[in-house]
């Protein structure tokens, strides 16, 4: 892309009403406006920022296997009357009616819908195990909308559903979900811990939010330190071994984490003392088995070896996929703007041209954009006449994780400058070789297309 030619709206002024870093800098980047309290366009950047993770979970969630769908955003209240939600879920469920006086709702999450979908089709044990997912856009009018796209009332949510024949079944699929979030997490460049939570309206007594570490985190955890030296690394796991998918849910979770409604001072107490950490965590995501709950109430059974009609086992699994935005911006950022990392950066590399018009500068720039490209890579040309200062300025304000900076006198020495956001290292070489590097820095971290 080039610069002159795209939709970057950056703000040059801190926007007040940002409390909080990542909003302030995805407002000043240009990646969101607000359209009402917690309602957000996504202009571009942020859009492809929202992409590159959307995709990352449906590589993660396929990978387990995982089937993904969608069902709409607007739902009917008769089905949520079945399962005996549609009271209770209260004034964070908007509610509307069609034409005819039908009442509708906003969904806010899709237990009902997706146990309905399954009830008219699946009749038998030899159809499970089954989960199913999407990523979809929720609605919950949250009391108080704030912090942009972290508690927004209009958000992006990967939900899934297992469908299975038995608890240990189940309970196999709440493993394989809390292993394959850690892989999707790290992905991003994230340190989500797993710890024992609350399961609200969702229902449920087994249950385990994945907490990113922040200070502006809305969740007071409490942990042991020793659970921020565990990382999912390079591993290699059978999604259908049950005993791997356990071994890991086990190393992950045998250390005390947990978040304050599930706080037990006591058994906290035996953590030894120059361990245990009370700190703020942002919630990128949360398992549940609930078992029979919904499948009760909105008769999805299924008939088993010996012809025996069984209600099915059933979880539900949620990533906040906006959120996870500010959750990474939170974790990666400088005083000068964000630094993506290399997982989701909505470009790979960003190239200034120091003397737009110089005929040597712009042909050099010109190449290293075809080969970047060609190499299968997303460029951020910045081509507009500006000062070099303005040029650098809005690089580290989006983030870019890496730089070409092309200017005559270096190519005078045949050489352009590459440069990292992260340690601000600055390197000189061939342009040939500096493409050599960004590409081979991308290698691991190529998310495929759907
Ligand atoms: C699991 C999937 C559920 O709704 N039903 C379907 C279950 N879980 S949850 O914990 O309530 O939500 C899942 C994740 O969505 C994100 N989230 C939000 N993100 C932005 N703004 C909000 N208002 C908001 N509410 C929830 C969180 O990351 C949460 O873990």
């Amino acid at each position: 892309m080039r610069l002159s030619r795209y939709f970057l709206p950056v703000l040059k002024e801190t926007p007040s009403e940002a409390q909080i870093v990542s909003h302030r800098y995805m407002l000043r980047a240009g990646m969101i406006k607000q359209q009402s309290a917690g309602i957000y366009s996504w202009l571009p950047l942020g859009f492809k920022v929202l992409r590159k993770i959307e995709n990352i979970v449906h590589e993660e969630q396929m990978r387990a296997g995982h089937i993904p769908m969608q069902m709409p955003t607007i739902q009917s209240a008769d089905l949520w009357r079945e399962s005996n939600r549609y009271d209770g879920y209260g004034e964070e469920m908007l509610r509307m009616q069609d034409r005819h006086g039908r009442d509708m709702l906003f969904s806010p999450t899709a237990e009902e819908m997706v146990t309905d979908i399954f009830r008219a089709h699946v009749n038998s044990y030899k159809d499970l195990p089954l989960t199913l997912y999407q990523i979809q856009w929720k609605f919950r009018d949250e009391i108080r909308p704030r912090f942009g796209v972290m508690r927004g009332r209009e958000f992006y949510m990967k939900d899934g559903y297992n469908f299975d024949l038995t608890k240990e079944d189940a309970l196999h699929a709440y493993n394989r979900h809390l292993v394959s979030y850690l892989r999707t997490y790290e992905r991003m460049g994230l340190q989500a811990i797993p710890m024992r939570a609350d399961s609200g309206p969702i229902g449920g007594d087994y249950t385990h939010e994945f907490l990113v570490l922040a200070e502006t985190g809305e969740s007071e955890v409490f942990y042991d330190s020793e659970v921020t030296d565990l990382t999912f690394g390079d591993r290699d796991i059978d999604y259908d071994n049950v005993a791997q998918c356990q071994g890991v849910m086990d190393e992950f979770t045998a250390r005390y984490a947990r978040t304050d409604e599930t706080h037990d001072a006591e058994a906290f107490d035996e953590v030894p003392e120059d361990r245990r950490r009370i700190a703020r965590g942002i919630e990128v995501g949360q398992i549940f088995y609930f078992g029979t709950t919904y499948s009760d109430k909105l008769g999805a059974t299924v008939v088993d070896k010996d012809q025996k009609q069984v209600s099915v086992h059933m979880g539900s699994h949620g990533i906040g996929v906006s959120r996870l935005l500010g959750a990474i911006i939170e974790a990666s950022h400088d005083d000068k703007g964000i630094i993506w990392p290399e997982g989701v950066t909505p470009f790979h590399c960003g190239i200034v041209n120091l003397k737009q018009g110089d005929e040597e500068a712009d042909a050099a720039c010109e190449a290293l954009y075809d080969q970047l490209t060609n190499a299968g890579l997303e460029p951020l040309y910045d081509d507009r006449n500006e000062r070099a200062g303005g040029k650098f300025a809005t690089m580290d304000l989006i983030g870019l994780p890496w730089r070409i900076t092309v200017g005559p006198r270096g190519l005078k020495n045949g050489v352009v400058e590459l440069t990292c956001r992260r340690t601000g290292e600055n390197e000189e070489l061939t342009p040939e070789a500096a493409v050599a590097k960004v590409v081979e820095i991308f290698k691991p971290h190529h998310v495929r297309g759907l």
